[in-house]
């Protein structure tokens, strides 16, 4: 089979079989987290690693770098190409030029909080950005070829329906964050169901790690009791200490995105611990790392925590971080996973808080070198 793409000439197309032979992935989103410890995992298993890039003015490939390096010495197994998900010609140049076999839409704004003040633009890159990688595929011909997963969340539950939460679960987003997700589940599962694709939705409750962005609470947390415990910074400021999340291991969760794709059939699955815990008892788990035992003293904005052995404040709420509309609860349910994909979570809560604290205690105390 052969089709016309602007710009190229011709794609000519072995057979669906053959094609599928070569072990080829493009992910959105390299960048994140998530792109990084994904990047790691189809490398060592021998795929061909391409990742879309944006242009920045700033060095935005930092977690990368370690595989970047190595490029030089595998040439044909790591590419990055610039593109962005809210730019369609793009995307169709890229998809023609790689030919992948899996292809992983990790990009996104994917800050819950920003979203509100972003709505549109999230909306625009969440939402309709799977809508323009999904298109490009077919405009290249090669909906029956490539295998695609999307980043669905545990966002799109939001306001408590039921717990815990499975791939049954109504959903009911409570951001544009989730809006535009929930957009991005469904045109996933339409274009499964209208064109035969193979396009599965990964729910994923929150997964963190020491690559998680720095505005996410966990990696907030970890941060700053680094440098509290360094004697860099007095203070943590934080907003909703009680709501309650399914905290995971982002490597964990890249192999489940993966197992995902192996299956025979396309289907979505939710993976999460099946545990939840409170913001706050990251925070005390967290300082208790480092020695500080806390007391917690007053209410609602005027709440504190205070180091019991100083009597200093260390944590503080800041309203300015409060969300309009809020996530209370998310507690996931993986049994479908689990028996299905045989994907079970290797990390617990205590070890994820411990590594986190620990690289952010080395981090922090290696930039204090820097400086000396
Ligand atoms: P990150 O925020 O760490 O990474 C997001 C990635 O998307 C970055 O590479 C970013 O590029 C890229 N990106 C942002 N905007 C665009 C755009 N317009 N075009 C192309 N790429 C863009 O997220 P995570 O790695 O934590 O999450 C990966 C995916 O999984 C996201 O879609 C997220 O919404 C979803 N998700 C995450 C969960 C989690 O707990 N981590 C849970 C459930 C779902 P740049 O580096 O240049 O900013
Ligand atoms: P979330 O993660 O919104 O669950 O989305 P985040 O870490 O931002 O918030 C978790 C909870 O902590 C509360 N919180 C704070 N959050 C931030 N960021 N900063 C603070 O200072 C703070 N104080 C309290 C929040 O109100 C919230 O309840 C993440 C993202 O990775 C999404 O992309 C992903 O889809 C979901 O997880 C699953």
């Amino acid at each position: 089979m052969s089709i016309v793409v602007p710009g190229i000439t011709k794609l000519d197309l072995p057979p669906v079989e053959e094609y599928r032979q070569r072990k080829v992935a493009l992910i959105s989103g390299i960048t994140g987290q998530d792109g990084s410890y994904l990047t790691e995992l189809l490398l060592s298993k021998g795929y061909q690693v391409h990742g879309i890039i944006r242009r920045s003015s700033s060095f935005n490939t930092g977690r990368l770098h370690h595989l970047y390096e190595d490029q030089h010495e595998r040439p044909n197994k790591f590419k990055l190409h610039y593109g962005d998900l809210s730019d369609s010609t793009n995307l169709v140049y890229i998809i023609a030029q790689v030919q992948p076999t899996e292809v992983y839409n990790l990009g996104a704004q994917s800050h819950v909080k920003v979203s509100f003040e972003m709505a549109e633009y999230t909306g625009d890159v969440d939402g309709l950005g799977t809508l323009r990688l999904l298109d490009a595929i077919r405009t290249c011909g090669l909906e029956k070829h490539v295998r695609f997963y999307q980043a669905s969340t545990s966002e799109l539950y939001g306001k408590v329906v039921e717990t815990p939460q499975s791939e049954t679960t109504p959903f009911y987003p409570r951001s544009p964050y989730g809006c535009a997700k929930l957009y991005a589940y469904w045109i996933c599962v339409n274009y499964r169901e209208s064109y035969g694709m193979y396009a599965c939705n990964g729910i994923l409750f929150n997964h963190e790690s020491p690559r998680r962005g720095r505005t996410f609470v966990t990696r907030k947390i970890s941060r700053a009791v680094a440098d509290i415990k360094l004697g860099k910074q007095s203070c943590l400021y934080l907003g909703n200490l009680d709501s309650l999340r399914d905290w995971g291991h982002a490597r964990d969760y890249v192999e489940g995105m993966w197992m995902i794709l192996q299956q025979e059939k396309p289907e979505d699955f939710v993976l999460a611990t099946g545990e939840t815990h409170s913001v706050r008892e990251f925070v005390e788990k967290s300082f208790a790392h480092v020695g500080v035992k806390l007391r917690w003293e007053g209410k609602d904005t005027d709440e504190v925590g205070i180091d019991v052995n100083t009597g200093k404040v260390v944590v503080r709420v800041d309203p300015k971080y409060f969300r309009p509309a809020e996530v209370d609860l998310l507690h996931g349910n993986p049994a479908k996973a689990e028996r299905v994909l045989g994907w079970k979570r290797r990390v617990d809560f205590d070890s994820l808080v411990t590594e986190m604290v620990e690289a952010d205690l080395k981090a922090s105390a290696s930039l204090i070198e820097d400086q000396n």
